[in-house]
């Protein structure tokens, strides 16, 4: 499965979400299917992703939070894991993309290639939903399943280690951060 083909698939139900991305190529990808501003690409802090989107679940109940983090980025920071099954907020979808490498720096192996589960470890976490898909058929289903469902879940996505061709963005971090802000504002009245 090619990360940008899921990501496709489901992008039309990302709009009714707020979305926050780990940097690198999943948010190239996910912008050059088309910005919204219900998006915000989390540039650098590896591993952060679903610490932001925990922040955003619990304060904001109402939304419904995706996050789309990767193996690598995960991986140095598995306490998160244990932190989202310790408030198990039930509007937060976590996805994994599991390219088994390191892909925005070259492509190096993570643990992933070498046997790690990251389902397996969300749910010794305490995860109360987890799961692996390897087609587009079964991500799709199981995202939609996610969504009903109004559980926590980590959705491990097992995907080619093909990224986008270039990084281009016109869109400054700054730009980002304040319009993303401004939209979950927006999104009270
Ligand atoms: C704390 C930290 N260390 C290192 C980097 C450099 N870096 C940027 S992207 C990346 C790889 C991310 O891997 P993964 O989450 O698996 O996503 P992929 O690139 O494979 O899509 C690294 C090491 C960083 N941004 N932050």
């Amino acid at each position: 499965m090619l990360r940008i083909e899921a990501i496709q698939a489901i992008y039309p139900q990302l709009e009714q979400c707020v979305v926050v991305t780990i940097m690198g190529a999943v948010s190239a990808e996910l912008q050059s299917l088309g910005h919204q501003p219900n998006f915000f690409y989390l540039q650098h802090a590896m591993g952060l992703a679903s610490s932001m989107g925990l922040g955003i679940a619990l304060s904001r109940p109402e939304l419904k939070v995706v996050v789309f983090d990767g193996d690598g980025s995960i991986l140095m920071n598995l306490g998160a894991l244990t932190t989202l099954a310790r408030y198990r907020p039930k509007n937060l979808l976590h996805i994994v993309f599991d390219n088994e490498s390191l892909l925005s720096v070259g492509g190096f192996p993570t643990a992933t290639a070498t046997g790690s589960d990251i389902a397996g470890m969300a749910a010794a976490a305490g995860v109360p939903r987890t799961g692996t898909v390897r087609d587009i058929d079964a991500f799709v289903a199981a995202f939609d399943e996610a969504q009903a469902a109004n559980e926590l879940t980590t959705l491990v996505a097992k995907v080619e280690a093909v990224g986008p061709k270039a990084f281009v963005t016109d869109l400054p971090m700054l730009e980002n951060r304040f319009q993303f802000a401004r939209h979950l504002k927006s999104l009270k009245e």
